[in-house]
This record gives C-alpha cells, structure tokens and sequence, in this order.
C-alpha cells in the first residue's frame, strides 16, 4: 500500500496539530501505523489520498449508517447551504428534527440540540445535577460519555486507548464527586448506593457499552440501573450517542424496554454532521434555561445545516430494515469468528445490531478488566494485515465494528477473504 502522502500530510499535521490528528484515537498509536488521510467516501467504502480504497468498518466512529454520500443526505446540506449556514436564530428545521427523535424514542417529551455527544453528556449531568440538587454521579469503567471533566474518570475508548490514568487538568475536586463501577455489575452499584444514595445525581451508562469493546449488557443489569435509580431518586441517563438510532430507531431504550429519565445522542442524529443532543420528560427538560434555570448554550445548535443531514438521515432509517441488518451483520461476525478460530487465536466476538468486535480473548468479555487483559499485540497484527488488504478497521481493541446498510454480502466477503489471509 502507497501510503506517502497521508505520511507527507501527517508530518505536516503534526507541526500544525497535537499529534497531527484533531482527536486522539484517530492517531493509530495503539496498532502503531500511520493515519491515513481520507479524500473522499462514498457508500461503504473510503479513499485516501493516495487513491487507495478501504471498505470502511468505522463510519466515522458510528455516525455514517447509511454510509457516506447517501444521495438525500448529500441534497439536503447542498440545499440547505444554498439558504445560508447558520442564523443564530431558531429555523423549521430545528422543530423538524426535534419532532422526529422525540416521535422514535419512547421515553422522549423533549430534546435540546447541542453540538456533540460530549455537550450533550455534559449538559445532561447538569441538568440531573440541577433537578435533584445532588453532585455525584456514577459512571461505569471503560464507558465513554466524552471529554467532559466528569467523566474523565477511568473512560474508555481514547482514554483507554492511550491508557490516561486520569487526565491531567481535571481538578481532582471535579472527579471527586465522580463514583465507579465495573459494568454489569449490580452488586457494586447497590454497595455505592448504600453508602452515596441521597447524594447521587445520576447514573450515567452506555447501555451497550462500545467504548472497551463491544460488551454487551447482561440479563438484568439495564432493569436493576432502572430500580436502583428510582428506589433512591437518583436520574438514569442512558447514553446513547452510539446506540441511538443503531441498536433499533429507537435506539437501545426501545430495544431493551427501559425507560431512562434523560438519554444523550450523536452521530447518526446528525448525519456526520457535528450534533448531540440530550432529551427526557417535560418534567425534567422545562428545567433547562430558558424554560428554567439549569443554563445551557450553544452558537451552533440547532443548525441548519445539520438539522437537514438529520432530518435526511432519519427519515431514511425510519423505512429501513433492522432486523434484516442484523441478520446479515450476526452472520458475518460469526463466520469472521470462525475463520480467526481456525487460526488458533483466542477469539470472542460479540455482535448486536450492526456492531461487532474481534477480542482476542479465550474468555467472554462482560467489563472493562476482561478487555484490558484481551491480546492487544493479536489485535494490532489482525488491524495491519486487514488494512493492507484494503479492510478499514477501527484502529483500536477499545473500539467497536460499525456496519452501514450499504455494505453488500459482497463487502462482507471480501472482509472475510482478507480475513483468512492473515497469519499470525
Ligand atoms: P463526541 O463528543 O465525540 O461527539 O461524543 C462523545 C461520546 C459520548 N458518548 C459515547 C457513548 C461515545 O461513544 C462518544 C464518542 N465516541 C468516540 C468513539 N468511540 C468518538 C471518537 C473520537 O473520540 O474521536
């Protein structure tokens, strides 16, 4: 593979920009190979600038499940451009795409918009904070909620990645009122609360947590976080920045059946477009300024250039076919399974929606400890000997497979061919 001008262009990156990259994980320090520089993506598939093409298993970290360039996507932020890029004031569209998250999540009266996943995770413990009067919350290990100072306490994704202790400049009074659990684990979360319960905020999950991986929540974990927080008055936030629009349209609360008090979205909801919002019971939102007094803003939110991508995104999603998807994903993560079996390497792969994750593992994943101790040095070999082979992997063990609607069996058998020529 010709990779010289992502090299020319990431040395040059690296005089202009920390690490060359504008987010961390982006870097590909942890399977130690060089950043490609992306030209252009179209359907499944990304080209660098060295004309290379890549079927794309990252979708730009989940928000592109339609896959890049859907033709009504494209159309509406060419149209919407062509009425200017942002008011600062409200537009149509901002009550379009309300109506539409609020109309798929069941648990949903009313949404903010922000402009990130991190804003909205950030905001949501405000409010949460501001509604019940109490600081601490709880956050599981090796979940990711962004890079608030919060919940920058033992996260996953980047801050695994890099293995950031903590993160230096975040006030040790900050993540004071921060409490931890290993994920999965009711007994830890009943023991915090015992000791905390008047005091806690919120909880704060992934409800499947695909930051450390791909873990998958067990029979009963997501119900006793719905108990728990209710017996003591605690707010249940379901960070679904991932799995909101993925794990089902209506994300991962209409696929469980749990009724959290606040939920956080991203990606999908903005159509690879920079939105987040947070959302909930009238009860709880009207307390967000200027309704009420929890303060919260944004030059951007709500803009209309990325109400459109939203709005084309969803209504796309709203007619698609998710159990077909998962059918199709299941499948090929069970036959990838398979193949990296008959090598002779540990293997686990948890699959749900159109997520899957390759650990290299002989036993199941269920927290972030079972993650840590799978074979990154396996992982790295896998990621190098797929993408040489023109397969683009999320460059990180702590990471999850995205799959669009647009990927054909035929990408998938390509991805499985690559996969049986990697040696080990
Ligand atoms: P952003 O601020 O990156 O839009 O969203 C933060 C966030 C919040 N909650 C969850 C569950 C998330 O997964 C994320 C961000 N996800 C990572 C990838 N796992 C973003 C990739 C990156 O940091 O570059």
């Amino acid at each position: 593979m010709n990779e010289s001008t992502s090299r020319r262009l990431f040395e040059q990156a690296c005089e202009l920009i920390p690490g060359g990259v504008n987010s961390p994980v982006r870097a590909c320090h942890n399977v130690h190979s060089l950043p490609l520089f992306i030209a252009e993506a179209h359907g499944c598939r990304l080209k660098d600038v060295d004309g290379q093409e890549y079927i794309d298993f990252v979708l730009s970290w989940g928000p592109m499940l339609l896959g890049h360039d859907h033709p009504e996507v494209t159309k509406a932020v060419r149209d919407a451009a062509g009425r200017g890029t942002s008011y600062g004031a409200p537009c149509p569209d901002e009550v379009t795409l309300a109506q539409m998250v609020v109309d798929a999540m069941p648990s949903l009266e009313m949404v903010r918009m922000v402009n990130s996943g991190t804003e909205a995770t950030m905001s949501a413990l405000r409010l949460a904070r501001g509604v019940t009067g109490r600081d601490k919350v709880l956050k599981f290990i090796g979940c990711y909620h962004g890079h608030a100072d919060p919940y920058l306490a033992a996260a996953g994704s980047g801050v695994a990645t890099f293995s950031i202790p903590g993160t230096p400049g975040v006030p040790a009074a900050v993540v004071a009122d921060t409490l931890l659990a290993p994920y999965n684990d009711l007994a830890a979360v009943e023991t915090i609360f015992a000791r905390h319960g008047d005091s806690i905020a919120a909880v704060i999950v992934e409800p499947v947590a695909a930051n450390m991986g791909l873990v998958l929540p067990k029979a009963g974990f997501l119900e006793g976080l719905r108990a728990i927080t209710a017996k003591h008055g605690a707010l249940l936030i379901f960070d679904e920045v991932i799995t909101g629009f993925r794990a089902s349209y209506g994300g991962a609360q209409e696929r469980f059946g749990i009724t959290p008090d606040l939920t956080t979205f991203g990606k999908i909801i903005g159509g690879g477009l920079p939105v987040g919002a947070f959302g909930g019971k009238r009860a709880i939102m009207e307390h967000v300024a200027p309704r009420g007094e929890v303060y919260q803003a944004g030059t951007l939110s709500g803009n209309p250039l990325a109400m459109a991508a939203g709005i084309a995104t969803l209504r796309q999603l709203k007619n698609m076919d998710y159990a077909a998807l998962e059918r199709r994903v299941s499948a090929f993560a069970h036959e990838l399974r398979d193949i990296l079996a008959a090598k002779n390497v540990p293997i686990q792969m948890p699959t749900i929606a159109s997520m899957f994750c390759p650990y290299f593992s002989e036993t199941p994943v269920e927290n972030f400890d079972d993650a840590q101790k799978c074979d990154q040095e396996l992982f790295t070999t896998f990621y190098k000997q797929m993408r040489a082979q023109g397969i683009y992997l999320a460059p990180s063990g702590y990471e999850t497979g995205m799959v669009s609607f647009v990927h054909t069996d035929d990408d998938f058998a390509r991805a499985l061919d690559a996969a049986r020529k990697v040696t080990f």
